[in-house]
């Protein structure tokens, strides 16, 4: 019931990409330090390319068998910090529930593996939501509030009362 609940919870936050996260969240300086990696010129933004080349760097780190289709098992294996920080907060449960939904949505044609072009397509999308005013470049605010992926993950180590 618990993860059925939270399920919904972040395929909603998914689907608008703008729920309000404390600025002070946890995770937060953890998706700041990502953002300053993805940033390779130090402009304080990402443009397309930057953003397609992190995810393309992703999915061959995840891609432990190179076989080049990530697994459920891959998808959930590869960590940056985030897990650590879900298990010190007892959020490991809806950490992974968060996960899982991330790989369905990546998953687009549902074969139970995500292949480097439907990783990318949904990058691609994602970018475009993030981008707030639309200049094609992402900000590190737009970065931090409208990637749907840091969205969804820092809200499950973050549960929001509901009242
Ligand atoms: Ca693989
Ligand atoms: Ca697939
Ligand atoms: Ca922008």
């Amino acid at each position: 019931m618990k993860t059925t609940l939270a399920s919904a919870c972040l395929t909603a936050a998914l689907a608008v990409a703008a729920p309000a996260i404390a600025a002070d969240s946890e995770g937060r300086e953890l998706a700041e330090t990502l953002f300053d990696g993805i940033d390779d010129t130090n402009r304080g933004y990402l443009d397309q390319g930057q953003f397609r080349n992190f995810g393309k760097d992703v999915f061959v780190s995840m891609d432990t068998d190179e076989d080049r289709q990530l697994t459920l098992k891959e998808f959930m294996s590869w960590d940056y910090g985030m897990r650590l920080i879900a298990e010190e907060k007892g959020r490991e449960e809806a950490y992974e529930t968060a996960l899982r939904v991330i790989f369905s949505f990546w998953d687009r044609d549902g074969d139970g593996t995500i292949a480097a072009v439907e990783q990318n397509r949904s990058l691609g999308n994602d970018f475009r939501r993030a981008d707030l005013d639309e200049d094609a470049l992402l900000t590190k605010e737009e970065f931090l509030n409208g990637f749907s992926v840091m969205v969804a993950l820092r809200a499950a180590i973050n549960p929001a009362p509901i009242d």
